[in-house]
């Protein structure tokens, strides 16, 4: 699936949004909370080891910092739960403020033109974060860390979603910050639009450094084009 679209592609019909990093950056909060709990267990961590970490799931975030290091499944539980207790105290402020520049505008312009719009996100928080964010009424599905088994970079989430907006793969565009999400996105056969550097999220179809000011429009212009492949840059 990775590659070229054929100019037969189906319209489309929905866009899956990643949360974290594109809807709002919550990124620093489950960072401060990993630092938290890498520093009470002496083990060593850092913002730039946190980066490998972005949009992996809650249990592979922390095999991802244990690097190894044995831990049985109860302690890795608590571990978990410890984390997400930090994370959660940080995001309790969490307002539709909080939204990042240009996700409002775009989410509303979706649902004029009639798009069915889907949350993706590997966050067992996501649910609680859509309402804090006060975008509820504007999302129509939401997949999350309890949605599916396998997490990204595996298709499964991104597929949860769209049989949930009632929408074959081809019909639905992704939009991610994590390279990992990226992955799952080409995996399931949708187009991917990546927002950051291009050395994170160059496998995408099209690459946004942020929803600031972006219109459906010019989506939907880039993504519709016959001959659709990946940046030309990580080609
Ligand atoms: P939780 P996304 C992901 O959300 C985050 O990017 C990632 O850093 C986090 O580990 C993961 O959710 C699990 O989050 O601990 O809240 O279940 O980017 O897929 O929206
Ligand atoms: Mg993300």
């Amino acid at each position: 699936m990775e590659g070229i679209m054929s100019s037969n592609s189906p319209e489309i019909r929905g866009v899956i949004f990643d949360l974290d990093g594109v809807l709002t950056e919550t990124a620093e909060y489950h960072y401060r909370g990993w630092q938290r709990l890498a520093d009470e267990e002496g083990i060593p961590f850092d913002r730039q080891a946190n980066e490998a970490m972005r949009g992996l799931s809650r249990r592979d975030s922390l095999l991802h910092l244990l690097d190894g290091l044995p831990r049985t499944e109860e302690q890795m539980e608590e571990m978990m739960e410890r984390k997400n207790g930090y994370y959660l105290e940080f995001i309790k402020e969490i307002s539709s403020g909080d939204l990042l520049p240009g996700a409002a505008e775009l989410l509303h312009e979706l649902r004029s033109a009639g798009i069915k719009v889907a949350i993706g996100s590997a966050s067992k928080n996501a649910k609680d974060l859509i309402q804090r964010l006060g975008i509820a009424d504007l999302v129509d599905a939401i997949s999350d860390g309890y949605s599916v088994t396998r997490s990204k970079p595996a298709p499964d989430l991104f597929l949860h979603a769209a049989a949930q907006l009632g929408l074959a793969p081809a019909q639905c565009v992704v939009v991610e910050d994590a390279a990992s999400g990226v992955e799952a996105a080409l995996a399931a056969g949708m187009r991917a639009v990546g927002l950051g550097p291009a050395e994170r999220v160059g496998a995408a179809h099209m690459v946004l450094p942020s929803l600031a000011g972006v219109r459906w429009e010019d989506i939907l212009a880039k993504l519709s084009q016959p001959q659709l492949t990946p940046e030309p840059q990580m080609r």
